[in-house]
């Protein structure tokens, strides 16, 4: 009767990539969405959530959105890990998504209401060399952002992270962090070229666009601690806003090492599932950022809990949002940014217009800053005549070989 769940649908679209949609129905008709997109390995969790989450779910009161998540957390007997907390992430947003339509009221209304007026956003630069990267600058000025990540090539290194192969208008960074290819493509990678460049690139980026607009960079788990101390004090003088995955973070010990080189602010856990994975990093304050997504960290119920132990030891947000988190999970990030207190940045990489018809979305963004809008709910509609337009389709992200052929990571 009532809030009961009568339906949970696992929705899966690849207009501009792949994405995977968890929709709830209660008996009223009251819909809500859950973003359950993991970048590669997608079809694993629709499986998760279609035969062992959905059958569970139906009868279930949609209220109940504590009681779900720990339910879902604690009977499956194993735990955490990417393929589960996404599949839990989904069902928790899609709940709050559902809670927040009955009260009629955004959700960020119950998450405590606005801590500010906007949202700062940074968006992606990226060039193959200094003239495409201040081309890519400029034009995400000209789009409104006043904070840019950077990322450029590395001579001698022919394919790197985060850097369009070819720039399509402006030098956008198009080229999706997966591609749609049978194989993962191998890219190529070289850490003390790397490190001899990127201070010069900050450099000469610095010597453009002078000193006060934040710049962000991203090593994507690719230096040793010691390599990440090095680039962490060599860029120092360039005043970074963070430097991101500067090590694998699975120790997060090594972190101990980075913060006794360098005062360069860190940003870790992009590919972290649940506060455990944090507790060393944020306990000891190694880091400066809590980089997770919704999607991938067990949802709302999750994320904020892990931001709220964060807040504690002055650490902020700064929640993944690149295009494998789809306009629902984004929906769900800017409700929680709009409402905690220890907000820090939001990463937003524009969706394709495939996407934008798929996903009918109420967030703006407007002169730097996006706002998730004051619809019901995430404010998110999903449009099946489009989605079943966009069929999945095999997609990877690429992976890393040193010039010996050891795999290294991406
Ligand atoms: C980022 C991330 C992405 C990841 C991608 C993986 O900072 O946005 O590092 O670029 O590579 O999300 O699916
Ligand atoms: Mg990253």
């Amino acid at each position: 009767s009532g809030s009961a769940i009568r339906s949970a649908e696992v929705l899966v679209s690849s207009p501009d990539r792949n994405f995977v949609t968890l929709r709830v129905t209660t008996e009223d008709g009251v819909v809500g969405l859950g973003d359950a997109t993991l970048n590669g390995r997608e079809l694993s969790v629709v499986s998760y959530l279609q035969d062992h989450v959905v059958p569970l779910l139906i009868g279930r009161d949609a209220h109940r959105i504590e009681d779900t998540w720990q339910f879902l957390y604690r009977s499956a007997y194993w735990r955490r890990g990417p393929v589960t907390m996404a599949a839990i992430a989904a069902v928790d947003v899609a709940l709050w998504d559902i809670k927040a339509r009955y009260a009629g009221m955004p959700l960020y209304q119950l998450l405590g209401g606005a801590s500010r007026t906007g949202i700062m956003a940074y968006g992606h630069a990226s060039g193959r060399d200094l003239p495409e990267l201040f081309d890519s600058i400029r034009h995400h000025q000209e789009l409104g952002f006043r904070s840019i990540r950077v990322q450029t090539s590395v001579p001698g290194i022919d394919a790197v992270y985060g850097v369009a192969a070819q720039p399509s208008s402006g030098g956008r960074y198009d080229y999706e962090p997966a591609q749609r290819a049978p194989l993962p493509a191998e890219e190529d990678w070289d850490t003390r070229a790397y490190l001899r460049h990127i201070p010069r690139v900050f450099e000469a980026v610095r010597g453009e666009f002078g000193p006060e607009l934040p710049l962000l960079h991203d090593g994507h788990h690719r230096m040793t601690p010691i390599q990440a101390a090095r680039l962490g004090k060599d860029l120092e003088p360039f005043d970074l806003f963070w430097l991101e995955d500067c090590t694998p973070a699975e120790n997060q010990e090594a972190l101990r090492l980075v913060r006794q080189h360098t005062t360069t602010p860190l940003a870790i856990g992009e590919v972290f599932n649940t506060v455990w994975d944090y507790q060393t990093v944020i306990r000891e304050q190694l880091i400066d950022y809590v980089r997770s997504a919704v999607t991938h960290t067990g949802g709302i119920t999750a994320l904020r809990r892990i931001l709220d132990f964060a807040a504690q030891y002055q650490i902020k947000s700064g929640i993944h949002g690149p295009t494998d988190i789809s306009p629902v999970g984004m929906a769900a990030a800017l409700h929680l940014d709009l409402a905690i207190h220890n907000f820090g940045i939001q990463e937003y990489m524009q969706h394709g217009a495939r996407t934008d018809e798929v996903f009918r979305q109420s967030f703006t963004f407007t002169d730097g800053f996006l706002h998730p809008g004051d619809a019901p709910g995430l404010g998110v509609v999903y449009d099946d005549d489009v989605a079943d337009r966009f069929p999945y389709q095999p997609a990877y992200l690429p992976f890393n070989r040193l010039k010996d052929g050891t795999v290294h990571d991406w």
